[in-house]
């Protein structure tokens, strides 16, 4: 079993790397990924860079090049429901891109011919994700995160993408990585740690809680694996 463990930043996968100690370094397409056995399962763990395409990349390599069979992503996401606070755990239900936009076509928004508005994440993994939630003594919320090609620091812009797309937070990686696990048949899972409100503090916030919620996001996404290495899923 080969398992893919995606941030978008460097900070995002520190904490696991951190945690596992011994790894080896293979650059492939202007990217590091990092490699490493863990109680008898194989690791690939790389940071994509920000944004959609990036992360397409990323993910689409650790399948096709590096063979992972599961994905698992971890980092920071701006919230858009009241609920979440700084620090707070998301799990994303489904998945759909903010900025994804032909709807002068009558299309709408997040959708275009031969895709779909949503991706829907793998419903084992999340419910393993309750159980390990369970566990930690921790609440994992579940939800839609949307995503974009934009840093949203504005509550006009955030409360527009909420009521458009349902969505509980925002952020920059994960409907591309779903889209692209999707198409590929890999089972996904993608968390995030809340650092902002997506609203004027934002990148403020961003600044102040990013280390601290994707270390939260990464202690959790390990236990995860801890999860399906035990429940062997
Ligand atoms: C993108 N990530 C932020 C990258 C910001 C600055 C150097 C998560 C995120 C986010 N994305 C946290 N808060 C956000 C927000 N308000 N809008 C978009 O995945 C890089």
């Amino acid at each position: 079993m080969k398992i893919a463990i995606m941030g978008a930043m460097p900070e995002e996968i520190a904490p696991i790397l951190e945690q596992l100690g011994e790894y080896t370094t293979t650059q492939y397409a202007g990217n590091n990924y990092y490699e490493a056995s863990y109680k008898g399962v194989e690791l690939v763990i790389a940071y994509s860079k920000i944004g959609k395409v990036f992360s397409t990349l990323t993910s689409a390599t650790m399948i096709e090049h590096f063979g992972a069979q599961k994905l698992l992503f971890s980092g920071v996401a701006g919230a858009i429901s009241p609920t979440l606070k700084v620090g707070d755990l998301l799990v994303a239900t489904k998945l759909s891109q903010h900025d994804l936009d032909i709807t002068a076509f009558g299309h709408p928004f997040g959708y275009v011919p031969e895709g779909a508005v949503y991706v829907e994440a793998d419903r084992e993994l999340i419910t393993l994700s309750q159980k390990v939630a369970l566990s930690m003594n921790k609440t994992l919320q579940e939800g839609i995160i949307a995503t974009g090609d934009q840093f949203v620091a504005n509550e006009e812009r955030k409360n527009w993408i909420g009521t458009t797309f349902g969505a509980d937070a925002l952020e920059m990686e994960g409907a591309s990585v779903a889209v692209v696990c999707d198409a590929l048949n890999v089972p996904f899972f993608i968390l995030r740690a809340i650092s902002d409100a997506a609203d004027m503090d934002a990148s403020f916030s961003f600044d102040a809680f990013l280390e601290t919620s994707a270390k939260e996001s990464a202690a959790f996404v390990m236990k995860m694996v801890d999860a399906i290495i035990e429940q062997n899923v």
